[in-house]
């Protein structure tokens, strides 16, 4: 029997950490808007993210497009704060319809759509974990732990 140069546990556990703190900070996106903006309600994850899906790279609105080119990076809050400062400072209109992104949120109003639907809707769960159900990124974190399982378990076998 061979010994192990990196025990399992620990670096499961360190592969989840690490996970899991990406993405609780972008979790806080929704309310972190509400706050920075001084919204009396939160936004829903559908202001950023199009098609249903919350999970890594669907990020892609008009408005969340606008984020990401004045800097906004996945999990950091200060990147957040920063891009809405700059909408705010530049008057960003993502949806061309004459009132900018920060008005319209104000107003509860989509920054996405023309005449912009309304986007007080329920509770919020965080951007980055759908209610009751596995995101992309859940299944790319058991994948890797699946992987660094197998390593560990062939070269404990050597
Ligand atoms: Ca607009």
């Amino acid at each position: 029997m061979s010994t192990h140069r990196f025990p399992l546990p620990a670096l499961a556990g360190l592969v989840v950490a690490t996970w899991s703190a990406s993405a609780l900070a972008t979790s806080s996106f929704p309310g972190e808007v509400q706050n920075h903006l001084g919204l009396s309600y939160t936004p829903e994850c559908s202001v950023c993210h199009s098609g249903g899906q919350t999970g890594s790279g669907t990020a892609n609105t008009p408005f969340a497009m606008s984020l990401k080119s004045r800097g906004l990076a996945p999990g950091s809050t200060s990147s957040l704060d920063t891009a809405l400062d700059a909408l705010t400072a530049e008057n960003t209109d993502s949806d061309h319809d004459g009132l900018t992104d920060v008005a319209e949120l104000a107003k509860g109003t989509d920054p996405n759509v023309p005449e912009g639907a309304d986007v007080v809707g329920p509770p919020q769960y965080g951007c980055a974990v759908s209610p009751g159900g596995a995101t992309t990124l859940d299944l790319g974190a058991l994948l890797g732990l699946a992987l660094v399982a197998s390593r560990l378990r062939r070269r404990a076998a050597r």
